[in-house]
């Protein structure tokens, strides 16, 4: 158990599986249990390659900071947006990393899976340099990816990750909490007094580059249509809850695409996103985890309904233990992200259709759920759902949706 606790709370922490034989299991223990809690342990930067690291990101022309999901676990946002000011340097996050910067923060590009703001390629587009912080740097279909041509510094808190998918031009190993510490004061020696203009500038350009993807997303964002489109159930989910105490996420299919771009976070942590390992409710799950682990923060799934067709039941789990989630599933009768590869089976067996009213199924589970067909009424049933999970139990809220997919997928060229 030592052992266990150690792999799973040090270094890359993470799941561990214990394997107990039959005999073990069953056997008493004779004699005094000495066993001791096991610390964290954290691991800080070479303080020469911080010296590099610094040297390079100074020279740089347009110095891009890429965070991963363990600037999250090293709780690690503050220091990370003030390296971002120091600099400066716009921020982009893997998919796992999302709001390991809020992304209301003016430096902030957002998150990235196969889709993605328009800024955050355009930016990508134009580094010269990524500095790579809390990243496995692991290449997938799901991730953003480092495109070819720019100097890379990685740092991640396992050496072994270094050259592992990328060639490196320099490593800074350690907590990214540490390492971003002895980097922010290591700017502060090698950087003169000065840099305000080109930081205003900076954050006027974020701004802008914003500003013109948002319009071209305005229709959709903003559309009265019917069925209705998904984006607008987020702008409208966006408005009416307090992002600071949400955790949301995705399941695989259609909405981790939609939802990615698009949800602004505004508190480290209010966002899970995933992707690696991509099986359909997987979101349903990790949302009861985090409302147990975060009890007074609104937790929400969105889920598409061949999602919920096929893992769905457990949301009668919820209800037996008053797990008090938020269930949004956009029921567009089919499986969009299956459009393209499911053409022969589509043909003989109808296979991309998906139908079923999934409140009632959810009031056989006894979840309460209401249907929304008409974009004026998905704002009230939000507010009436936040307010039965506020008394302790889940919600399902089924939107019928369009099918829906467009997504801002803004491609980044030399991947
Ligand atoms: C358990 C599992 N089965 C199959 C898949 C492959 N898969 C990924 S998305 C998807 C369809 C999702 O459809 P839906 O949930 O209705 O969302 P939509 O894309 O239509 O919005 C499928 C079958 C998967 N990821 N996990």
């Amino acid at each position: 158990m030592r052992r266990a606790y150690h792999a799973m709370r040090s270094g890359k922490g993470g799941p561990v599986l214990i394997e107990i034989p039959a005999e073990v299991w069953e056997a008493e223990y004779e004699g005094e249990l000495d066993y001791a809690a096991v610390k964290v342990q954290r691991a800080a930067p070479d303080p020469d390659a911080v010296k590099t690291a610094v040297r390079m990101l100074l020279k740089a022309k347009n110095p891009l900071l890429l965070a991963g999901q363990g600037v999250l676990y090293a709780e690690a946002s503050d220091r990370l947006s003030a390296l971002a000011e120091l600099i400066p340097a716009p921020v982009v996050t893997t998919n796992p990393g999302k709001s390991a910067i809020p992304e209301s923060h003016p430096l902030a590009l957002g998150a990235s899976t196969r889709s993605r703001p328009k800024m955050f390629t355009e930016f990508m587009a134009k580094a010269d340099l990524v500095l790579a912080i809390g990243s496995s740097l692991t290449r997938t279909p799901f991730g953003p990816g480092v495109p070819a041509g720019k100097t890379i510094i990685h740092s991640t808190n396992d050496a072994a990750d270094i050259n592992k998918e990328y060639r490196v031009d320099h490593a800074v190993i350690g907590d990214a909490a540490l390492v971003l510490d002895a980097v922010i004061a290591e700017v502060g020696r090698q950087k003169g007094a000065g840099g305000g203009n080109a930081l205003a500038s900076l954050k006027e350009e974020v701004a802008a580059a914003k500003k013109g993807w948002l319009a071209e997303w305005g229709k959709h964002l903003d559309s009265e249509e019917m069925p209705i489109n998904q984006y607008r159930v987020i702008r409208d989910l966006m408005r009416t809850v307090d992002r600071d105490d949400v955790i949301i996420t995705h399941d695989s299919g259609s909405p981790r695409e939609q939802l990615i771009p698009f949800w602004e976070t505004t508190a480290p942590g209010s966002y899970m996103g995933w992707g690696k390992s991509t099986q359909l409710g997987y979101g349903l799950g990790i949302t009861m985890g985090a409302k147990l682990a975060a009890p007074d923060k609104l937790c929400v799934n969105i889920m598409g309904d061949a999602a919920i067709g096929m893992t769905g039941m457990d949301i009668e789990t919820a209800a037996r233990n008053r797990i008090a989630i938020l269930t949004v599933v956009f029921n567009n009768g089919v499986m969009a992200a299956e459009r393209d590869v499911l053409e022969i089976s589509t043909k003989k067996y109808g296979a991309l259709t998906v139908g079923g009213n999934y409140a009632k199924v959810a009031e056989g589970l006894n979840v309460a759920a209401t249907r929304v067909e008409k974009p004026a009424h998905i704002v009230p049933a939000i507010k009436e759902a936040v307010r039965v999970t506020e008394s302790g139990a889940p919600f399902l809220l089924e939107i019928v949706v369009k099918e829906g997919y467009d997504f801002s997928r803004y491609p980044l060229a030399g991947l």
